[in-house]
């Protein structure tokens, strides 16, 4: 096959320049070695499925584990290249992907090039719009499991029975930074999944912090624009912490709960396999019988609730801006599928009318965990990588409209706003209004109607009618009747009128309950975040403004940032109602530090520096124990290659302490051997990456010489108060050490040894 492609295309090419045979001669036609190779399977045959037909995997048991039933209808449109010669997008093959066309070696290119012209015209158009919010987003594949049968409470096909598995798709997003910005900023996450139920698509668009800064979709454009970058010089990228933003915060006091929570360690998770997810929105379950219930969505991560600190996440914007993407891609290839369990909280409307000091409908409100308990109905597991980002994590079309038969909105009058928003920007974000047939977003349940064309259609409707009632297609296709969705009959009655229930003035009941519910640590980390967002806001007067918010909130927090800011404490903001501020007890389901998670060492990643005359033995042990416990445990050296070793074994390092710097990193081990710790104690990188784990309270782990290296970078072994450290651990029998260190790297953090100013 070789021989024939180069013997055509000499043919059809000479004659070439024989003094540069390689590139631009006789050579250059032979394409590289395994280009033309013969396919060693047969060409794979299509897919007979298609989304029209039901998949036999959905809705009748289990499909093995880690196999999702959302591979089949995908795999249609799959493409391997492997083997396979390079053609056109017509299927023409080309056999010279290096020239264009021309007139002679050095003359002018023919416009008859098609192949050239195909292949730069497609380029020219790869990029559509970015999201004009959650533009940066890392996405994956799954399954959602579910615990029970809830008919009593939905008939949504994906709780029908236990241990149904409903196929899902995931993405992860932060809302403010454009589709390049760094993953660790300050700001809210995205946490959107798409159930391919049984019974159509169910989007639930999600985020990781339960309320939301406005109460109605009308002011979505202006909060938008007010924290986006600044429209004269586009500054400052993915940041909420600039004027523009804090001035419409200030101006909208109903921001200021959720400001609480976008200043809390929450918006700078260490993993978006460690954050909680929420519906928001208060939405409404409805069974087979027409009963309805509200229900709150929440997703707990079975690795626990943690996070970064500040430090820490805007250094990682700079030494791994893929920092959250790059963690989920490989705690998922390396099979540490990432879970979530799904809670709800059910009440009736009756409940909801008595919790008296809130509306169920204003989503700047939560329902306190101890007003109505969060059940477990079911878990996601996160399986399997997306084959291509674009095909996938970004043509992936979200949608608050997207419901099917059992779950339904209400009147929240942010969520009435969505389930406008979501269908309208895709038309402009995907080009038209076929977005649905794009594979990620099809449905696996049959669709069948009669909307017809437009742009991109990908269906082959067969027949003449496109139209209904019709007699001349047998009335297909038919309404479903009961089957299908029916809209809860709410009564609703009213005026016409723009504005809102008094109740939804009411802004600082659920701040404070937030602020007091934190824990120490936590509250300190809000004081500084406000200190570091109103640093970078320019006009006094905006700053003030939102402290003045804070003293409503708390007045020990106000005078907090305050303090830090340089101004007195101002008067409060006068409130917008007359309604007394309500009074919660503490919720401590709202402190990150009371879900410790259930997955150990699992995708901790963990630094062992090493330099010449490490004792290699005690790494190799180290890093097989570490790995056995499913943490990734990396060799950090002063430079690429090998380290020689006190067993005479040499030991590679994989990293270097420039490119592989503290902060990629949850803990550290200083190994054994002191003349490998003395040059380590030399190199000031290795110094600071010590001091840097230290103040981000990570676990410390120091064997025989590696404790020099504690004492050259100052390393205090008690705690401020004069307590034992239990994320330091220094020396010791090697087993125990080892097993404390464990634990410590499981419980994240030591908060107690931070101070401010490090
Ligand atoms: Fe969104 N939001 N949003 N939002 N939202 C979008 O849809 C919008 C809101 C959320 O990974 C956009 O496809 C309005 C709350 C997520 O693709 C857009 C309002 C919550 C994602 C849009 C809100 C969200 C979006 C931009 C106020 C949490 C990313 C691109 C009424 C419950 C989905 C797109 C993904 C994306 C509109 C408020 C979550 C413009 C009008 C509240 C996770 O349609």
């Amino acid at each position: 096959l070789e021989k024939k492609v180069a013997e055509q295309a000499l043919a059809a090419q000479r004659p070439f320049n024989p003094n540069k045979p390689a590139e631009y001669g006789d050579d250059s036609v032979v394409p590289h070695q395994g280009a033309t190779e013969t396919p060693s399977t047969p060409l794979a045959t299509a897919s007979t499925t298609t989304e029209n037909l039901p998949s036999r995997k959905l809705g009748d048991g289990k499909p093995d584990i880690g196999h999702n039933p959302l591979n089949g209808p995908l795999d249609r449109v799959r493409v391997d290249d492997s083997g396979r010669e390079l053609t056109t997008n017509l299927g023409v093959k080309v056999a010279n992907n290096q020239d264009t066309l021309k007139i002679g070696l050095r003359g002018p290119s023919a416009l008859e090039d098609f192949i050239f012209r195909e292949k730069i015209t497609h380029f020219d158009h790869e990029r559509i719009p970015e999201r004009v919010v959650h533009a940066r987003g890392a996405g994956a594949h799954g399954y959602f499991e579910s615990y029970h049968d809830l008919c009593h409470l939905t008939r949504a096909a994906l709780f029908d029975k236990p241990g149904k598995r409903t196929p899902v798709f995931v993405r992860f997003s932060t809302v403010a930074g454009s589709r390049g910005s760094a993953d660790t900023v300050r700001d809210v996450r995205g946490f959107a999944t798409k159930f391919y139920t049984d019974e159509g698509i169910w989007d639930l668009v999600g985020n990781n912090i339960p309320v939301f800064f406005i109460q109605d979709a009308m002011k979505f454009p202006d909060l938008i624009h007010a924290v986006k970058p600044e429209p004269h010089n586009e500054i400052p990228q993915a940041s909420s912490a600039h004027d523009t933003f804090y001035d419409f915060a200030g101006l909208s006091p109903e921001t200021f709960h959720m400001l609480m929570w976008v200043t809390s360690d929450r918006a700078i998770p260490r993993s978006y396999r460690m954050m909680q997810g929420f519906g928001v929105h208060t939405f409404r379950l409805v069974n087979a019988q027409g009963e309805a219930h509200f229900v709150k969505f929440h997703w707990t991560p079975m690795a626990g609730t943690h996070s970064l600190v500040w430090d820490e996440a805007a250094k990682l914007t700079g030494a791994d801006p893929d920092f959250h993407r790059r963690d989920l891609w490989e705690a998922i290839e390396a099979g540490y599928f990432p879970e979530y369990e799904l809670g709800i909280q059910v009440f009736t409307e009756q409940q909801a009318a008595a919790f008296g000091t809130f509306d169920v409908l204003d989503a700047t409100k939560i329902v306190p965990e101890e007003l109505v308990p969060v059940q477990p109905v079911g878990k996601m597991v996160l399986d399997r990588n997306p084959d291509n980002f674009f095909a996938e994590t970004e043509q992936v079309a979200f949608c608050a409209a997207h419901v099917v038969p059992g779950i339904d909105f209400t009147n929240d009058p942010l969520l009435q706003g969505r389930i406008h928003s979501y269908i309208d920007t895709q038309l402009t974000r995907l080009g038209g209004p076929n977005f649905h047939e794009i594979p990620i977003n099809s449905a696996i349940a049959p669709v069948h109607n009669n909307q017809r064309d437009g742009l991109h259609r990908q269906a082959i409707n067969r027949g003449r009618v496109a139209y209904e009632p019709n007699s001349l297609a047998g009335g297909c296709p038919f309404q479903a009747g009961a089957r299908g969705f029916v809209t809860y009959p709410a009564h609703e009655a009213g005026d016409k009128v723009r504005g809102k229930p008094e109740l939804f003035a009411e802004h600082y009941g659920q701040a404070r309950l937030f602020w007091e519910s934190q824990s120490a640590p936590e509250q300190a980390h809000i004081v500084a975040a406000y200190r570091f967002e109103l640093t970078r806001v320019q006009v006094p007067q905006v700053r003030e403004r939102i402290v003045a918010g804070l003293v409503n909130v708390s007045p020990a927090l106000a005078a907090a940032v305050a303090a830090d800011l340089g101004i007195p404490v101002p008067p409060p903001l006068p409130p917008s109602t007359e309604l007394p501020i309500p009074a919660y007890p503490p919720s401590p389901s709202l402190s990150l530090l009371t879900r410790p998670g259930k997955t150990g060492i699992q995708t901790r990643r963990i630094a062992i520096l090493v330099a010449d005359d490490v004792d290699g033995k005690q790494v190799r042990q180290l890093y097989a124990a570490l790995l056995k416990d499913g943490a990734q445990p990396r060799v950090v050296g002063q430079k690429l290659g090998a380290v020689t070793s006190t067993d005479g074994c040499p030991l590679e390092a994989e990293i270097t302490l420039e490119t592989g710097p503290a902060v990629l990193y949850d803990a550290v081990v200083l190994p054994a051997g002191l003349a490998a710790a003395k040059k380590l104690a030399q190199d000031p990188r290795a110094l600071e990456f010590v001091r840097e784990q230290y103040r981000h309270g990570k676990a410390l782990l120091a064997l025989d010489g590696g404790t020099e290296l504690l004492d050259r970078a100052g390393i205090p072994r008690l705690l401020p108060d004069g307590s034992a450290d239990p994320g330091l651990v220094v020396d010791g029998d090697p087993h125990a050490a080892l097993a404390a260190f464990v634990a410590a790297v499981a419980g994240h953090r030591v908060y107690a040894r931070e101070t401010d100013p490090p």
